[in-house]
């Protein structure tokens, strides 16, 4: 099941049939039985018929008041690539050092007012050189810690201000536009298959640039891990959106461009499209 977020009302998608619910986002998703709650709903409701026309013109980022955290280093090329951004700043150990620690990297990435949905426009900093998009599987989280559902998350980063120094991070990451979530959040009474498929591509003037794949359970840590950490001295009222760290990073003579096509797809979830501002 789909869950999608417009304009005109939240969409509920289950066997190509869609279903509109006229409620606020925060209520609806806060839900630890949101899979059954929606189920339920369903087989009450009659499908619309002008679905077509929200998704390709009424669509928004699949959040309301949560914030989006995001964890780091979680694959070993995160680690590598963060290593060798930051050797010249003696900053490599840190990074070996928190991927193999209890402790995992957890920060602030994005308020929803810093956040863009799919097919609207990524940024790239203005005092940056050198930007990569990060594909993530990312988790709605309920109040209560508990996963409610999935969806594809861009963690949009600047490599040489991190790699200058790691005390830089959140400007690195934190930044208007840095951060796209989307399609939609993906609802299932069961975990995602252990050989889900994260697959970024980037498309420069129509062609592909770079192309890249990943299964989720390449990731060192699990997914109970994180959100006990994040939870542990922080509550989330209306839940919370968590980016899972990511196990694709271009090469190091890559930067993103004006005009770039990033398209991130996740199975059973969708495609998250950006366009670079
Ligand atoms: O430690 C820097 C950021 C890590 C990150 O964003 C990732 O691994 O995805
Ligand atoms: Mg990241």
């Amino acid at each position: 099941m789909k869950i999608y977020n417009t304009s005109k009302g939240i969409l509920i998608e289950q066997d190509n049939s869609f279903y509109l619910a006229a409620k606020n986002w925060d209520e609806f998703i806060n839900n630890d039985n949101l899979f059954k709650d929606k189920l339920t709903f369903i087989e009450s409701s009659l499908p619309l018929t002008n679905a077509d026309d929200l998704l390709s013109n009424d669509l928004l980022p699949p959040i309301g008041s949560q914030e989006i955290w995001a964890s780091g280093v979680t694959y070993m090329r995160s680690r590598s690539a963060r290593m060798d951004e930051s050797k010249d700043a003696g900053g490599g150990d840190f990074y070996d050092l928190v991927y193999k620690a209890e402790r995992p990297e957890l920060f602030f990435k994005s308020s929803a007012h810093r956040t863009v949905g799919s097919g609207q426009q990524v940024r790239i900093r203005k005092d940056s050189g050198w930007n990569v998009p990060e594909p993530e599987l990312t988790l709605m989280i309920s109040s209560s810690g508990k996963i409610a559902g999935y969806t594809i998350g861009n963690d949009m980063s600047s490599r040489d201000i991190e790699g200058e120094n790691p005390l830089y991070l959140p400007q690195a990451k934190t930044y208007d536009k840095s951060a796209a979530i989307g399609p939609c959040i993906y609802l299932t009474d069961s975990p995602l298959p252990a050989n889900t498929e994260i697959r970024m591509e980037i498309l420069r003037n129509g062609s592909q640039e770079f192309c890249r794949n990943i299964r989720i359970d390449q990731i060192k840590r699990k997914f109970s891990e994180l959100i006990e950490f994040l939870f542990r001295e922080m509550s989330f009222p209306v839940g919370c959106l968590l980016m899972t760290g990511t196990g694709i990073i271009p090469p190091n003579n890559f930067t993103l461009e004006h005009g770039d096509e990033i398209r991130i797809t996740i199975d059973s979830i969708g495609t998250l499209v950006n366009f670079v501002e």
